[in-house]
């Protein structure tokens, strides 16, 4: 018997086709719900570092779509950790493996509802990791995922991480979006 997760999650590929909008590119590549289908999905697909630059992978619960449009985000936010370019083929698969880790393995705790899933944009000015959440009013709940997270990547106390909120990304023209937590 295999052993179940105790979400189900869906990972989408963003396919960065610009004929297309931007919500018709995101499509569900699989989903799964126990340990060992997780492990049989990882080592199927590329890497985050090969896939091509302007594409994505998203790791979301069931039936939440990897967008600031969904119900489930609409409220919510980001922990975002901004990758240097030279990172890339050092840092980025192992952040992006042990962020799904923590998703999978529900590492936040109590807090696990208020986890939405996770992002990471493959960028030629730079790469992106974002941890979603649902309410970006609670605070605490927020400030405790963010010091959770900074641990479990083994982030340096030096580093400041940064939430943000999607309704202001979504918003923002042109400015840098609003940051409202730090870590
Ligand atoms: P990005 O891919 O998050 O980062 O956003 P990037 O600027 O480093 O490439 C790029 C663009 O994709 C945004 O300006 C939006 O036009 C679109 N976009 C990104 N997200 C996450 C969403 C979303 O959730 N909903 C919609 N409608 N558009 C989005």
């Amino acid at each position: 018997i295999k052993h179940p997760l105790h979400n189900v999650w869906a990972l989408w590929y963003f396919k960065n086709d610009k004929r297309n909008d931007w919500s018709a590119n995101q499509k569900v590549i699989a989903t799964f719900s126990t340990v060992e289908d997780f492990w049989a999905v990882y080592n199927y697909i590329q890497s985050a570092s090969k896939i091509a630059p302007g594409c994505d992978y998203s790791l979301f619960k069931e039936g939440i779509q990897p967008m600031w449009e969904d119900e489930n985000n609409r409220d919510g936010g980001r922990w975002l950790i901004n990758l240097d370019k030279r990172k890339r083929a050092t840092e980025l698969d192992k952040f992006w493996l042990e962020t799904l880790l923590c998703l999978i393995g529900e590492a936040f705790d109590e807090l696990s509802d208020e986890i939405c899933g996770a992002v990471v944009n493959i960028r030629p000015k730079g790469d992106k990791l974002g941890l979603w959440t649902r309410d970006a009013s609670k605070k605490d709940a927020i400030i405790r995922i963010g010091k959770m997270l900074k641990i479990r990547l083994n982030i340096s106390a030096e580093v400041t991480l940064e939430y943000q909120v999607h309704k202001d990304n979504s918003l923002k023209t042109g400015s840098v979006a609003r940051c409202s937590y730090t870590v």
